[in-house]
């Protein structure tokens, strides 16, 4: 698939760029298989339950873990508020989980948990969306946040000419993914985009039909709205269905963070120019390559660690334990065919 050798590339340049980083750790057969990650079992924590997004990165999850000889347990909530995950993460440390694999809802209100299951043996990962670093061993990052925001900002900016009010329609108020990337988009806002006004920011909290309603509450209030950034694929999608269907058609451009799969029909009606993402089933495959690492004790988290990560190649531990997919990608009516996820 096109995509995946898109990310292949950038992953090499990234590898190229780092090779006088890498040291230690690392599988030396060269394959990501151990024989320590046989009979592993991970449990794959998203943020909650029914999100398409999540669906494909635990598909990435199941994929690597049977190639590790492990298993995989998707569990979640149903909301995605700060301490829904805190019942799943005791469970799991309760069950003495390998690895758990979690996007998180907050930065903190998971610490506790997280240190508990971590003093049980678990490792823990985050994948998507960050803890602060000290509660977990490592963080698999789909893409710089600065590289997402700045994509973001290229894409509104060339679909309303540069010019004009926008407003945000986030994910939940927390939510350590999107709360990066906007407090980089409105810093470079401010400093590269003098002709666009941000007027407001408003969170659908990944639920389908809070996203919509929030949708209409943005369009009603800001009449003189040229375009909605939404950098969570549950809200651009409802985002872009509620404008297809009203006079804002044609007149209120939607883009940010989307799949391919929800995105397409709101691209072939013309609703929606072009969005970005990366490829969700690659990081729930990388995220779970990363734990195994850990649970065979090849890596332990240091910068500067490598470990092979199957179909993926080699990647390299960075700094404050993060590890780098690739880099955002645009989809438009020129390419969204060749997608399936
Ligand atoms: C939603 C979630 C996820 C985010 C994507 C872009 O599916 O909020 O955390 O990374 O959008």
């Amino acid at each position: 698939m096109r995509f995946t050798s898109v990310l292949a590339a950038g992953t090499a340049a990234v590898l190229a760029l780092g090779l006088t980083a890498c040291g230690g750790g690392g599988d030396e057969g060269g394959d990501g298989a151990s024989g320590e990650t046989e009979g592993a079992t991970i449990t794959m924590l998203p943020k909650n339950l029914g999100n398409p997004y999540f669906e494909a990165s635990t598909a990435g999850a199941e994929e690597a873990a049977e190639e590790l000889g492990a298993t995989v347990d998707e569990v979640g909530p149903d909301t995605a508020s700060p301490d829904s995950q805190v019942p799943f993460i005791n469970t799991a440390a309760q069950q003495g989980v390998s690895a758990l694999v979690i996007s998180a809802n907050d930065p903190t209100a998971i610490g506790d948990a997280l240190d508990e299951a971590r003093s049980a043996g678990t490792k823990v990962v985050t994948f998507d969306s960050d803890t602060e670093p000290q509660y977990r061993d490592l963080f698999v990052n789909q893409a710089s946040a600065e590289g997402i925001a700045d994509k973001q900002l290229e894409l509104i900016s060339d679909q309303i000419g540069g010019e004009g009010e926008i407003a945000i329609l986030s994910a939940s108020a927390n939510a350590t993914n999107q709360n990066a990337w906007i407090a980089i988009m409105e810093e470079k806002l401010a400093s590269d985009y003098p002709d666009i006004e941000l007027v407001e920011t408003a969170y659908g909290d990944d639920d389908d039909q809070t996203s919509f309603d929030k949708t209409a509450a943005l369009l009603q209030s800001h009449p003189d709205l040229k375009g909605i950034v939404s950098p969570t694929t549950v809200g651009i999608a409802a985002a872009a269905r509620y404008v297809s269907t009203s006079e804002y058609k044609g007149k209120v451009a939607v883009t940010g963070l989307g799949t391919p799969n929800q995105m397409r029909e709101y691209v072939d009606d013309g609703t929606v120019e072009a969005f970005a993402l990366w490829n969700p089933t690659d990081l729930g495959y990388l995220a779970t390559q990363a734990a195994a690492a850990l649970v065979a004790g090849d890596i332990t988290g240091e910068e500067g660690d490598t470990f092979e990560a199957g179909r993926l190649g080699e990647y390299t531990v960075g700094a404050d334990g993060e590890v780098l997919l690739g880099e955002p990608f645009v989809f438009d009516k020129s390419n969204i065919d060749d997608f399936d996820f």
